[in-house]
């Protein structure tokens, strides 16, 4: 076992409790024009901000601090055609046998179906991976704790950092989704978490006219 070792933490975020009201509505009014979107266009993203982000999302807690995410930014058009081919053939079996008429019918108002042009039209694919376990070179295996909820967390940073950043995104969850590791040749204790699919949207683009839930009814205080 490891000794723990502390060293001293600076709360440079400190402030008065005016500024940090200040702070948080800003912040909320900046998140709150976050839309998940499905038309891209081709515009290209600079590595730079994506690593920025990437390196936010690597900020998030984790079980054991164990860090449990890897991230594959897929930009190559060739991998972004496989993947579309792949993601759509799971998705035409989701749409046309999988997925239960309550299904089908809870996500009608968002108008989606089995064609993702996305899937090469965006500049970026973040392809999200949750290591379910670890695995060293000669195949021993290492446990993870909580895994999923650690790589929720990341990634729920990613959003916020592409969002801050002024890049527009969508969670995308073909299912299932083990073709990514063959496609993108990823060791399979890694298990597919989602494809975020990021970019600028395109022009003129709509999205479905759904509200958020209010505060009350989100949230209680005792
Ligand atoms: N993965 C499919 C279906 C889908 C499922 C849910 I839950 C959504 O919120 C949206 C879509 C697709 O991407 O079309």
């Amino acid at each position: 076992m490891t000794k723990p070792e502390f060293i001293p933490y600076k709360h440079t975020r400190h402030a008065s409790d005016d500024e940090m009201l200040n702070r948080s509505k800003t912040f909320y009014d900046i998140m709150n024009t976050r839309r998940t979107i499905r038309q891209f266009s081709d515009q290209v993203v600079p590595r730079k901000i994506v690593e920025h982000c990437l390196m936010t999302a690597g900020t998030a807690p984790s079980g054991a601090n164990q860090q449990p995410w890897k991230f594959v930014v897929v930009s190559d058009s060739k991998a972004k055609a496989q993947i579309r081919a792949s993601a759509e053939k799971e998705e035409q079996e989701f749409y046309s046998h999988r997925a239960s008429d309550e299904w089908l019918d809870s996500i009608s108002h968002l108008g989606t179906n089995a064609s993702k042009p996305f899937l090469e039209t965006a500049p970026i694919l973040i392809v999200v991976f949750e290591e379910k376990y670890g695995l060293d070179e000669v195949g021993n295996k290492s446990k993870r704790y909580y895994p999923t909820e650690s790589v929720g967390l990341a990634t729920g940073l990613l959003i916020t950092a592409l969002h801050h950043a002024g890049l527009a995104s969508l969670t995308h969850t073909p299912s299932p989704m083990a073709f990514l590791n063959n496609v993108l040749d990823v060791p399979i204790n890694y298990k597919p978490f989602l494809i975020l699919v990021a970019g600028h949207p395109a022009p003129d683009m709509t999205v479905p006219n759904i509200k958020r839930k209010t505060l009350s009814e989100i949230a209680e205080f005792r």
